[in-house]
């Protein structure tokens, strides 16, 4: 079973990869007129997409979250819901204010969010005190938070007003800039309160957890912060021993759940993994959702090498398009497979862009390619002319990608890719840098 651990390794080597891309130009089982390699090397390297998307795997990690909520409300659960594992706390590092709490949550060693609990300041609504304010608003600084979180609980109206009087403070402090996800939980004790199952919540129950949804926007209108979103959740769950607060950590890591009723999970995640800090978001998604971060990172890796191979049309070079665009998509091909697990070696990976030229690339307009003829396949490239138009690299790159996405990620069949590759050439249309 694909893990995180596993997961991290791949990312690794594919940033080897491009770390030493030289090596990899040189190792590329094709024969390069002069030029070709320097080229290539040029267009990766100069190409913000590509650079962007393994300097944010380079340095992902985990998400910085402020919570806010008081004692009770449900922050410990939420992490839990979160991640479907009874999760630890580390102990907390001092931050010069004792009313506010510095600590990881963590996994199997591995840190899963770095928080900051306002839990302190929250409960002491008596708290006019100036200075614990600017300790508070120079602990986030410091702290620099993906998102804040904010609890309330969402069967206690009476306290949602003071809740939001104080989350209105905070960001008095912190700027508005900080995305805001207001999570109302416990909703599985709305009316009928019986019902834990989330898949049998009757319309009247969800019409209550519309109607406290609606309450917690109104009561937050005014509040500008530039993103923001109200999510009810549940996070109830059953664990398969009693008291899990009681254990110790090392069985506190072997719980099971017997019971999940958690409702709506999957909306505050989708909502993280697109409004924080993408490096913070692969980081998520590996530890989440990781069938979603290889897609991810794979629709960026593909989409950024056909917005890099549109530069071969653009800048006159002294070799043909072609002998700079076919070792660019072997590249592709190898970081898709890498990333896919697939321990293939440069040599597979040009049978593979050899045999989905055979089935494809005629069909999608790729014709000067097909024009090599016999000197493709045998991918000796020629030394001048052949010019390729940047839509029609665009499509032909973008293509290609998503065919050895399909292959080696989604496990298709080397007979569907044809009409995987006509579909991405239509999509690659509609996407075509001007
Ligand atoms: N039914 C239900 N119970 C919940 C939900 N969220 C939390 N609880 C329960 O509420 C109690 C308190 O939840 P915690 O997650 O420990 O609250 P907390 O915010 O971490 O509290 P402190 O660590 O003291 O600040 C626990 O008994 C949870 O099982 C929920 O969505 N539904
Ligand atoms: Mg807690």
């Amino acid at each position: 079973m694909l893990n995180k651990a596993i997961l991290d390794k791949r990312l690794n080597r594919i940033i080897h990869l491009y770390d030493n891309l030289d090596d990899l130009i040189e190792s590329l089982p094709v024969k390069l007129p002069d030029g070709a390699k320097s080229k290539v090397k040029q267009l990766i390297f100069s190409n913000k997409e590509i650079n962007e998307t393994i300097a944010n795997l380079k340095e992902r990690r985990p998400p910085r979250l402020i919570l806010v909520g008081r004692t009770g409300v449900g922050k410990s659960s939420l992490i839990n819901a979160i991640f479907g594992k009874y999760i630890a706390k580390t102990s907390p590092v001092a931050i010069g204010t004792n009313q506010l709490e510095r600590y990881n949550y963590e996994a199997d060693g591995d840190v899963l969010f770095e928080v900051i609990d306002t839990r302190g300041i929250a409960e002491s609504s008596t708290n006019q005190n100036t200075s614990a304010e600017e300790d508070f608003t120079k602990a986030v600084q410091a702290f620099d938070p993906d998102a804040v979180l904010f609890l309330s609980d969402a069967t206690q109206r009476a306290r949602m007003d003071e809740d939001v009087a104080y989350i209105k403070k905070v960001y008095q402090d912190i700027g508005f800039e900080i995305p805001l996800v207001t999570v109302l939980t416990h909703v599985d004790n709305l009316e009928p309160a019986r019902i834990k199952e989330p898949d049998q919540y009757t319309e009247s129950k969800l019409r209550n957890i519309r109607e406290k949804k609606q309450q917690m926007e109104d009561l937050l209108q005014e509040l500008q912060v530039k993103t923001s979103k109200v999510i009810p959740v549940s996070t109830y769950i059953e664990w398969d021993r009693p008291d899990p607060h009681l254990l110790s950590r090392e069985e506190q890591e072997t719980l099971t759940i017997d019971f999940d009723g958690r409702y709506n999970i999957e909306e505050l995640l989708d909502f993280l993994e697109h409004n924080i800090d993408f490096r913070a978001a692969i980081h998520l998604m590996m530890s989440t959702r990781i069938d979603k971060a290889v897609k991810r990172i794979s629709k960026l890796i593909i989409e950024a090498f056909a917005i890099a191979s549109t530069a071969i049309a653009l800048t006159p070079i002294p070799v043909s398009d072609m002998a700079v665009l076919v070792p660019l998509q072997l590249i592709l091909v190898i970081f898709i497979a890498y990333l896919s697990g697939a321990d293939v070696d440069k040599d597979s990976a040009k049978e593979f862009l050899l045999s989905i030229g055979g089935v494809g690339i005629l069909g999608y307009g790729l014709r000067t390619l097909a024009q090599q003829g016999s000197k493709f396949l045998n991918l000796v490239l020629p030394g001048s002319g052949s010019a390729v138009s940047s839509t029609i690299a665009f499509s032909g790159t973008y293509a290609i990608g998503k065919a050895a996405q399909a292959y080696y990620i989604d496990k298709k069949s080397k007979n569907e890719l044809e009409a995987i590759m006509k579909e991405a050439s239509e999509e690659a249309k509609k996407k075509a840098p001007e």
